[in-house]
């Protein structure tokens, strides 16, 4: 396990076929936590907002086409920027110099630099030029963003995750455990809500967007692979809306609570 056991938010992970119902049940779920008091926000996997995330979205839009194991490489390296984050923040004291300023921080005379990946390795290098200039300068390395905010207390409600990398990959032929391995290492989650729904029903359901991945043929391959992952921390929703919702209410809330009384984190698949 990682860490301590003090009170956290939990991460809640929903997994399911395209056209499950994953993205308007993670919304509800969001409602319902943050009516009882707790906090809480919605993430979702791909993240197509970053730079990753683009090449991503262009591969799932068909505007690009990759190797089936580079693109998935992607989806993983997309959960990982989330995950490590160096920060080092940089106070002024002679010169006007400094890399970013901190937007709007009245009377911090700071700039703060997130160093990504790279680590802190670079943050060695760049911290030694900033002394030379007489600036005074404190490194962080946060863990993970996706740490942070649960440690912080906020629960994570996140429409996809590592499932769909492996499911989506391993239904076109990659092998499941090199499909696994660049996923470990990442935080597990404290469940997997897994909308169980028949590939046929759900592609009934308004009809398929026209991405990559939405023919039936193909989700019926990915519905497969999902049963090899599926394991005792997965809950299964069945049909019927209103009736998914209320279920899915009740396993979250004791999931919230648990990680509250200080249930310690753990890392996927190790
Ligand atoms: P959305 O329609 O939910 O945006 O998903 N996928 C997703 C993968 O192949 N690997 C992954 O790691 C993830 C998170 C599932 C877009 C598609 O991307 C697939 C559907």
């Amino acid at each position: 396990s990682v860490g301590n056991t003090d009170s956290r938010g939990a991460l809640i992970v929903l997994e399911g076929l395209d056209r499950c119902g994953k993205t308007s049940q993670s919304g509800k779920l969001l409602s319902h936590l943050e009516g009882l008091g707790h906090s809480a926000e919605l993430w979702r996997f791909p993240d197509r907002t970053t730079s990753v995330g683009q090449m991503i979205s262009a591969y799932l839009l068909n505007q690009s086409q990759l190797d089936d194991h580079t693109i998935h490489l992607l989806f993983s390296a997309n959960r990982w920027e989330k995950s490590q984050l160096y920060l080092m923040i940089v106070q002024r004291q002679k010169t006007e110099l400094c890399i970013w300023h901190w937007g709007g921080c009245e009377g911090y005379s700071g700039a703060i630099c997130a160093l990504g990946s790279y680590g802190s390795s670079l943050g060695v290098i760049i911290s030694l030029g900033f002394l030379e200039h007489g600036h005074s300068i404190v490194c962080y390395h946060l863990r993970s963003m996706m740490e942070t905010k649960l440690k912080a207390g906020t629960t994570l409600i996140v429409d996809r995750y590592s499932y769909s990398g492996v499911a989506f990959s391993s239904a076109k032929g990659v092998d499941v455990e090199w499909c696994k391995a660049p996923e470990m290492g990442l935080l597990a989650p404290d469940v997997v809500l897994f909308l169980d729904i028949p590939p046929e029903k759900a592609a009934e359901r308004g009809g398929y967007g026209g991405e990559r991945y939405e023919h039936l043929e193909f989700q019926k391959k990915v519905a497969q692979c999902y049963q090899i992952l599926r394991d005792s921390s997965w809950k299964m929703a069945a049909e019927g809306i209103d009736e998914v919702e209320k279920e899915l209410h009740d396993i979250v809330v004791d999931h919230v609570l648990a990680c509250k009384k200080g249930k310690p984190l753990s890392l996927l698949w190790s």
